[in-house]
């Protein structure tokens, strides 16, 4: 059986967790957070989430491991079979971690101090936030999945990596960041509306106290940049 490895409140376990039970795929959970070898030798950036896969091997990368389940589980497919069609679903979900997750990412340090960024980082994330959103509104179709008529593994990705725009970005950046790509708003309401998302988001509220006992540790030993 898959061992999921890592923790609960973390938009990208969910997004693997979201494809382990969208393909009814057997796992097990892992509850970790970081540590040495061991840890290195499983995820070796030492980053959240891993797997180790049927047949004991161990896979990092959210993304990495969601192409591995679709080429090992190729039942209920998260990917188009049309290469270019498949080429535009990598795409749209390229762009979302890198210019609209990473940007609001960078001011997590800041979120979990319980203060705003600094205004130099403010208007980085919001440089790069707005390249994001122009891309967003030229890629997104919400037709009505976010890259056509079909489900897939970007419908999947981009609710995930707007978990931390949602939670981090928008009050960072004092910004409605979601609400300026059309159709978006109403897609991510859909996309909560699932037993699959009820029950990642189930596991994502039973981590939160584990997860903040965590933080406030990190956070004392990890203090702030620019503090
Ligand atoms: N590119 C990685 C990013 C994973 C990531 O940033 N995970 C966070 C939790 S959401 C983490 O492990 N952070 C701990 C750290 O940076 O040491 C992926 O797609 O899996």
């Amino acid at each position: 059986m898959i061992t999921l490895h890592g923790f609960s409140a973390s938009n990208y376990y969910n997004i693997v967790k979201y494809v382990l039970l969208y393909k009814e795929i057997p796992f097990e959970e892992h509850e970790i957070y970081g540590g040495g070898d061991e840890w290195l030798a499983i995820s070796p950036v030492g980053k959240v989430p891993a797997i180790t896969t049927a047949d004991g091997q161990h896979l990092s990368e959210s993304a990495v491991i969601c192409e591995y389940l679709e080429e090992t589980y190729p039942g209920k497919p998260l990917y188009p079979s049309e290469p270019l069609e498949r080429a535009r679903v990598r795409q749209l979900m390229k762009v979302a971690e890198l210019y609209l997750e990473l940007p609001s990412r960078a001011l997590i340090p800041y979120a979990f101090s319980g203060r705003l960024a600094p205004e130099p980082a403010v208007a980085n994330a919001r440089h790069q936030t707005a390249r994001g959103l122009e891309a967003m509104r030229r890629l997104c179709r919400f037709a009505p999945h976010i890259a056509g008529n079909t489900f897939t593994i970007a419908d999947i990705y981009v609710h995930y990596v707007n978990a931390v725009v949602l939670a981090i970005g928008c009050p960072q950046m004092d910004w409605d960041i979601i609400g300026e790509v059309p159709g978006m708003k109403e897609w991510g309401l859909a996309m909560r509306d699932s037993d699959i998302a009820r029950r990642v988001e189930a596991g994502r509220k039973a981590n939160e106290p584990a997860f903040f006992e965590y933080i406030s540790k990190y956070m004392t030993d990890n203090p702030t940049p620019g503090k």
